[in-house]
């Protein structure tokens, strides 16, 4: 019976707040395929291990980390003496569910998780936990049972490239906070983190050959409070942390615009060989980067090397957008010098829509960030065979309020509300850019009015899934008052996991 079936029958809610309808029916992205057995249930007890396999032992730790701290069960992982009553990953799942897919089981006696990989082992992995109760979620011990409803799910992604943005340039961010929104957004199974590392009021990251980028230009943050920056060695920590989360990072150097923080820090960067002070407002296209000085590309080689070189992914964001102070012949040299400074270092080129001007090479990718669906762009780049990174402002851009009482967040691109982030259709939305010309889907967040990892949370959720869900589940799938039912039940699950979000009037929230 379907959420929705229960609670038009009156059903009574329990007062532990859980859905009475089955866990199987309020997954966030919506499984392909969802096979109820009414007859079976499986629970997590003392005697429950979880059993992988020695390459996907680091998924099988996963797992047990998210059960103990809420169960207090001990879950052992590969213990020497297996029992009843197990989870068991294997890496030999069909072909057919992809690089990314997985196939879960749920009878009374066990729970098994098929992939083809150790990423289809994590995804399922987001699956499994969302079948036990929401204080599953909790990070101290709550009482069970720890049931899971029987069934198979039959799993695999639409869009090969779901990403979440962060701006750690427009308020700084820590190690800590990227951590905890990576852990928040690999739940609803985003496979990549950009990080939007450089703009106007700060740069962020350690570069050992321009040392004063961050010593100089990392001090401050809009508004003007301290800012910082992270040392190669905290980039990558972030970059291990995350695969380890199953997600790629994707660095992101704007240039050549939201480049004063490298301004401020290098006269000689500057056509008129004079810094600007650091800026901490909140206006954007007023910097370039000088595009007729030869030590401008000696810079960009050098930062673009570096990054290369701390960057396991392949791709390299050079932004490109709002350039408004670079003449549009300017802005074409620029990025005809930079685009084979990326290739050089082993990268592919990523970059705000506005790149297309410069007619990138084929494999490079735009990200589409307008508030209309179609753009000139977008046609000659997918002639060129350039794949379409689809973040339409007005739809995804997750620091746009949701109405106009929402007291953090922009409003250039309209407010959004869950409803309008969830009603679009990636693979039809952009005229003239066909579905397999779209790489996926991304929710960028920029910081301007964003401080804390409150903030952060209470931007993305229940935004974030909703995106995510147009990423991730098939077409056949989207459906706003599915998706409503079923977000309502992941209210419980952040208040258990001490998240903040919006209680959208949107969402009948459990
Ligand atoms: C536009 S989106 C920007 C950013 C701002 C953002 C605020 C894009 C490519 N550029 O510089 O931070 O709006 O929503």
């Amino acid at each position: 019976i379907a959420a929705g079936a229960l609670l038009a029958a009156g059903a009574v809610i329990p007062a532990s707040g859980e859905p009475a309808a089955s866990a199987l029916d309020t997954v966030v992205p919506a499984p392909e395929s969802v096979q109820p057995d009414p007859e079976s249930e499986f629970e997590l007890t003392e005697q429950t291990a979880v059993l992988a396999p020695a390459e996907a032992a680091e998924v099988g730790e996963y797992l047990a980390g998210v059960l103990r701290p809420s169960t207090g069960l001990p879950v052992p992982v590969n213990p020497a003496m297996p029992g009843t009553g197990d989870i068991a990953l294997a890496l030999d799942g069909d072909a057919d569910l992809g690089p990314e897919g997985y196939r879960l089981q749920v009878t009374d006696d066990a729970v098994t998780l098929r992939a083809t990989s150790t990423d289809g082992l994590f995804h399922g992995v987001q699956t499994l936990r969302q079948l036990l109760p929401a204080s599953i979620e909790s990070p101290s011990p709550q009482p069970g049972p720890w049931t899971m409803p029987g069934g198979v799910i039959t799993d695999k992604p639409r869009f090969a490239h779901r990403s979440a943005q962060l701006d750690p340039a427009r308020h700084f961010f820590t190690v800590d906070m990227v951590k905890r929104y990576i852990d928040q957004v690999a739940k609803y199974k985003v496979n990549k983190l950009h990080l939007h590392l450089t703009d106007d009021q700060g740069w962020r990251l350690q570069i050992n050959s321009w040392p004063r980028l961050a010593e100089f230009g990392g001090q401050t943050e809009v508004g003007g409070t301290p800012g910082g920056y992270y040392t190669q060695q905290e980039y990558t920590e972030i970059v291990n942390y995350a695969a380890s989360r199953h997600m790629t990072v994707i660095p992101e150097i704007d240039m050549p615009g939201h480049t004063n923080a490298a301004l401020s820090s290098y006269a000689e960067l500057n056509c008129d060989g004079v810094a600007p002070p650091p800026y901490t407002g909140i206006e954007v296209g007023f910097s370039s980067l000088c595009v007729g000085k030869d030590i401008t590309y000696t810079f960009v080689e050098d930062v673009i090397r570096e990054v290369a070189a701390l960057t396991p992914g392949p791709y390299l964001h050079i932004g490109g957008d709002e350039a408004h102070s670079t003449t549009d012949e300017d802005y074409v040299a620029f990025m005809s010098k930079v685009l084979p400074l990326v290739e050089k270092y082993g990268k592919k080129p990523l970059g705000w829509h506005e790149y297309g001007k410069a007619a990138p090479q084929g494999d490079a990718v735009l990200q589409f960030w307008g508030t209309t669906p179609g753009d000139p762009l977008l046609n000659e780049a997918v002639a060129r065979g350039n794949k379409v990174l689809a973040s339409p402002a007005n739809k995804t851009y997750l620091d746009m309020k949701y109405d106009e009482n929402t007291p953090l967040g922009l409003q250039w691109a309209g407010f959004i509300e869950v409803a309008d982030a969830y009603g679009w259709d990636p693979g039809s939305y952009l005229q003239g850019v066909p579905e397999e010309a779209v790489l996926g889907v991304e929710a960028p967040m920029f910081s301007e009015t964003l401080e804390t990892s409150q903030h952060i949370e209470f931007m993305a959720f229940p935004r974030l899934p909703a995106l995510a869900e147009l990423g991730w589940s098939p077409k056949a799938a989207l459906n706003w008052e599915s998706f409503r039912n079923r977000l309502a039940a992941h209210g419980p699950r952040w208040e258990a996991a001490g998240q903040d979000f919006y209680r959208s009037p949107q969402v009948p929230w459990a």
